[in-house]
């Protein structure tokens, strides 16, 4: 199938160029209090309807409302309304998400932290009872450990069972074949099939279908199987360890259920598609068989030493369609070397990847490191200093119905992703990433062109996303993204961002740093340490289209580069951006439309855009062009532009 996935550029261009706005001195504070940032924004604009997203003429616009936006929509996640409703409220829960997030160790406390964010139900079962019935020789505690995570192992199939129990055998037949191309590579031909008014109905259909189907799917029984499995996993660990060495480099035990491998401390390589892999030390290759049983759940337990994952099929290490999937590596410098939809990647099911110790690299494709669609794919790395590469759709992202998240609580990290899926969009060697805290989700459609010249995007349906979120704890960072990347959301979806700590360095192109776009939320921040965010266009808190972008740097001497319409700029219809920075010596550049400024339609000027900048302090420069024309007590760029800076001056 080829997908016309992103975005047209025409719906971009439809903002009317505005000439300079004159720009007011506005009179910001009262008293000596200062009010949060947050207020602060709520004072300049008490009418707390034109602060939200909801209810200003959103779905207007749309022929056919009732077909493309059932009411209420299954795939809507509350937590995405409730931050379309809320902007304001978002840089707050999500930074409060985040410290208890980097507090876990284990991933159900991950899962636990997340809860503004998740689907409720789900629940850690206790039971199993299914036995090995013939187990090598162990200590006494080790055997016991691996017939409970067995046992657990048995059940959690069972609840996957009866998770997808209401399809038929075609239905997921039809789901395994399909869902794969939720997210796909745009194929040759894609943009200029796009330009003629060409769909790719077929495709539309396609992914139709499946979200129909998934609507059959017990999803928190599924949630259930793998809470319970991690859970168990976790309990075990201790158990598992007083096996010092084990002499026989590999044991298969087969079972009803499917073989369990116990691989010895001596290290080696070795093709796994069992039920249940522990790894008794040494160092290991782990490799993926090419074409993998379906298997509903896959259990993978290292003890230590110095790993190497290696996929050579999807879903595999830590990943799962119509299913669970666990991968626990309790020590060692590990290299997980993933592919397309792998490490820690649920689709239609859970993949979970849990790294407790060492400085480790993760390598994949599309639709890896932290990925969730109609699941949760979650990467929690517990220490170390750790490079994350992929390509696309990757790093904490997620789409219908899904939860995606890296947690990574400590360490100098870096954080890359790109050229993999060129933007044939907007302009040659820029790549697509949506990555590190991002979301997209799909509005189908065609470009009508009018007199050879491309004007509107004629939607023919659509499905809401999901929320993707990286969190890192301590140390200094380095994010690199391109074309939407770093707290950055498309169509319905929630994208986060947050650091806690550190100097920390962002760099992306167009769409990133806090940044949403068409009905979606996307938000920064930033909690501490020298900074610098380098983007070029609609980026560092900026909104568009219905949408809120959010840049909050909370201290430190930061520096912010952008070409234009960033540095809290709203855009469009009902855009909200907002850059907050709480303190520290802080340079700004933006050449163009930043710093507080609303961009509006020309033909819907009553859903007009706002941008909210505010520097609490320090003594800051500017480079652009509004840079002459602040003024202490605040400015004003048009109607809907606000600004402050309470530094030195
Ligand atoms: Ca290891
Ligand atoms: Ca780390
Ligand atoms: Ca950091
Ligand atoms: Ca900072």
């Amino acid at each position: 199938m080829s997908a016309f996935r992103l975005p047209p550029p025409v719906y971009d261009l439809h903002v009317r160029i505005i000439p300079l706005l004159a720009l007011l001195p506005l009179i910001a504070f009262a008293g000596d209090e200062k009010p949060e940032p947050f207020e602060q924004i709520r004072t300049w604009v008490p009418d707390a309807k034109e602060l939200t997203i909801k209810d200003r003429g959103l779905l207007r616009g749309h022929d056919d409302r009732k077909a493309f936006f059932p009411d209420p929509d299954p795939w809507m996640m509350p937590a995405v309304r409730r931050a379309l409703d809320k902007p304001l409220d978002v840089a707050g829960e999500a930074e409060s998400t985040a410290r208890a997030a980097v507090a876990a160790t284990a991933p159900w406390d991950v899962w636990r932290a997340l809860k503004p964010y998740k689907l409720d139900g789900g629940m850690a079962a206790l039971g199993g009872n299914a036995q090995i019935e013939k187990l090598p020789d162990l200590h006494p505690e080790t055997a016991s450990a691996i017939q409970q995570i067995y046992s657990m192992a048995v059940l959690a199939e069972q609840f996957v069972t009866g998770a997808l129990k209401e399809l038929t055998e075609e239905e997921r037949a039809f789901l395994r074949a399909n869902l794969t191309q939720w997210f796909q590579r745009n194929q040759p031909g894609d943009k200029e099939r796009a330009m003629k008014g060409e769909e790719d109905e077929e495709g539309r259909k396609t992914l139709m279908r499946c979200a129909e189907l998934m609507r059959k799917v017990d999803r928190e029984l599924l949630r259930t199987a793998s809470y319970s499995l991690a859970v168990r996993v976790k309990l075990m660990l201790p158990m598992l360890r007083k096996q010092k060495d084990l002499k026989p480099n590999r044991t298969v035990i087969e079972t009803p259920h499917g073989p369990v491998v116990l691989r010895g401390s001596k290290g080696g390589g070795g093709t796994e598609d069992a039920l249940l892999v522990i790894d008794f030390g040494g160092d290991d290759e782990f490799t993926s068989a090419k074409k993998p049983e379906p298997r509903p759940v896959r259990i993978v337990i290292d003890l230590g030493g110095d790993d190497i994952y290696l996929s050579q099929s999807e879903f595999s290490w830590g990943s799962a369609l119509l299913g669970v999937s666990l991968l626990v590596d309790a020590g060692g410098d590990d290299d997980y070397r993933g592919g397309d939809w792998s490490i820690a990647c649920g689709l239609a099911g859970h993949g979970v990847v849990w790294d407790l110790e060492g400085n480790d690299r993760y390598m994949g494709g599309l639709c890896t490191q932290g990925v969730g669609v109609f699941g949760t794919g979650m990467l929690l790395d517990c220490d170390g200093n750790d490079d994350y590469h992929a390509g696309v759709y990757a790093q904490g992202f997620a789409g219908t119905g899904g939860i995606g998240v890296i947690v990574d609580r400590t360490g100098d990290d870096e954080y890359i992703a790109g050229r993999d899926e060129e933007d044939i969009w907007r302009r040659a060697n820029t790549w697509i990433t949506f990555a590190q805290g991002s979301s997209y989700s799909h509005r189908f459609g065609y470009i009508v062109t009018e007199e050879g010249k491309p004007r509107k995007w004629k939607m023919t349906g659509q499905l809401a996303g999901g929320i993707g979120l990286l969190i890192d704890g301590g140390g200094d960072d380095r994010y690199h993204a391109d074309v939407f990347g770093q707290g950055a959301a498309y169509w319905y979806s929630l994208g986060l961002l947050v650091d806690l700590e550190g100097d920390d360095a962002y760099r992306t192109t167009w769409y990133g740093q806090g940044v949403g776009t068409h009905a979606a939320v996307g938000c920064v921040v930033d909690a501490g340490g020298d900074d610098r965010y380098h983007s070029r266009n609609t980026s560092q808190g900026c909104g568009h289209d219905f949408s809120a972008g959010i840049l909050v740097d909370r201290g430190g001497n930061d520096i912010y580069r952008a070409a234009t319409l960033s540095q809290g700029a709203g855009n469009a219809a009902s855009g909200i951006g907002i850059l907050i920075d709480e303190g520290g010596d802080d340079s700004y550049r933006c050449g163009n439309h930043g710093w507080g400024i609303g961009r509006p339609l020309k033909d819907r000027p009553e859903l007009a855009p706002y941008g909210f900048f505010i520097d609490r302090g320090g003594k800051n420069t500017y480079e652009g062009n509004f840079a002459a024309r602040r003024t202490r007590a605040g400015w004003k760029q048009g109607e809907r532009g606000f600004g402050s800076d309470e530094g030195e001056k």
